[in-house]
């Protein structure tokens, strides 16, 4: 039987809880960030991204582009505490809810017995009522093409992609709107003349593995409508990490530090999108006769950054001394927390 997957995403949404909050700041460019070091647009309401602000963007470049915006910055508490209400309503509706992020998820509605788009309407009632916020909706029969779905009319939207519009509404997309090509494989398809899902529709599975690996089986069912991803429910995992295999046997200590060092940014970018903080980072070390061993450090503040991620990672590695060359390294965290932790004191 055709599954019913709805995936919803609320719209703008740290700004948008700031403009709920305080109402003078309806209808303006709202820049959300900026209270961080770093100085990054966290997101902007849709009134901001008219003068080209998004998400990541260094905030003096955001205030060369929109010098009249309102700068505030993120009360990650209470946008949690937003989420929560708007979960609810997701869980009111079916158990079979996988939480994205922060502010979106998918829902299998397959077995609610209710008509999906009359489903997505009261969504946004409800959603409304309880939280003064929109959210976009995207409903099909399948997780990728549901939440390509949510995106098109995005804010405030519904998109329904049933099975007789595939190939032909995908056609013109270009190919990073497939889920599973990012930035990297996308520049990869852009260099040998594919850009879009038309051009990719050409492809043979074959050829799609010999560019983009494993992956290409994936994308080459994917653009055909092909999905069989089930929701994932309750997957908060408990860690989370990367590891790779060395090109070669090695004890090199600066060359793991640069595998180290990308790792932390991965892991901190993986923490921020799920507004977690972690306090045990563990590195992981696979000999050259595959004995496995790790080596974890707790701290007693709780951390998500790239950088704090990485201090303690290479303090790890300053004390491993090796016995044998090793062929693996890998850098996971775990014993997380939610939101903002203070710093405890050490006075
Ligand atoms: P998104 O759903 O990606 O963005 P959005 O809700 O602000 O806007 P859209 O209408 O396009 O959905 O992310 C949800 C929230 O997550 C966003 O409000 C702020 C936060 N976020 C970050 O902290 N860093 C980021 O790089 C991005 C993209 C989002
Ligand atoms: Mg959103």
């Amino acid at each position: 039987m055709e599954r019913k997957i709805i995936h919803v995403d609320l719209d703008a949404f740290f700004a948008a809880v700031e403009v709920q909050d305080n109402p003078k700041l309806k209808g303006k460019p709202v820049i959300v960030g900026g209270n961080s070091k770093r100085g990054i647009v966290t997101t902007c309401s849709y009134e901001a991204r008219k003068y080209g602000v998004h998400s990541a963007m260094p905030i003096f470049m955001a205030k060369q582009k929109c010098p009249h915006g309102i700068y505030v910055p993120t009360r990650h508490w209470r946008y949690k505490e937003v989420s929560r209400e708007v979960f609810h309503i997701f869980y009111s509706i079916t158990d079979l809810v996988e939480p994205l992020s922060i502010d979106e998820a998918y829902l299998d509605i397959t077995d609610v017995g209710r008509d999906p788009i009359e489903l997505a309407y009261y969504i946004k009632k409800q959603v409304k009522e309880k939280t003064g916020l929109t959210l976009s909706v995207g409903i099909s029969y399948n997780k990728f093409l549901a939440k390509l779905a949510s995106d098109w009319n995005k804010p405030n939207g519904i998109k329904v992609i049933s099975q007789d519009m595939i190939p032909d509404i995908l056609k013109s997309l270009p190919v990073k709107k497939v889920h599973g090509i990012g930035s990297k494989s996308g520049k990869k398809l852009n260099e040998i003349g594919i850009f879009t899902i038309e051009d990719l529709l050409e492809l043979s599975e074959e050829y799609l593995v010999s560019i983009l690996g494993r992956m290409g089986i994936d994308i080459y069912n994917r653009i055909r409508g092909i999905d069989h991803r089930s929701i994932e429910i309750g997957r908060e995992s408990k860690s989370f990490g990367r590891e790779t295999t060395l090109k070669e046997d090695t004890r090199d200590k600066v060359y793991m530090k640069k595998i180290l060092w990308e790792f932390s940014q991965d892991i901190s970018t993986s923490l921020k999108t799920r507004e977690l903080y972690a306090k045990t980072i563990t590195i992981k070390i696979k000999e050259a006769d595959f004995t496995n061993h790790t080596k974890s450090r707790t701290i007693n503040h709780a951390i998500h950054s790239h950088k704090d991620i990485y201090k303690v990672a290479e303090a790890i590695l300053k004390n491993i001394v090796f016995e044998k060359d090793i062929r693996l390294i890998g850098l996971s965290v775990s014993n997380f927390s939610e939101g903002v932790v203070e710093q405890l004191s050490f006075l």
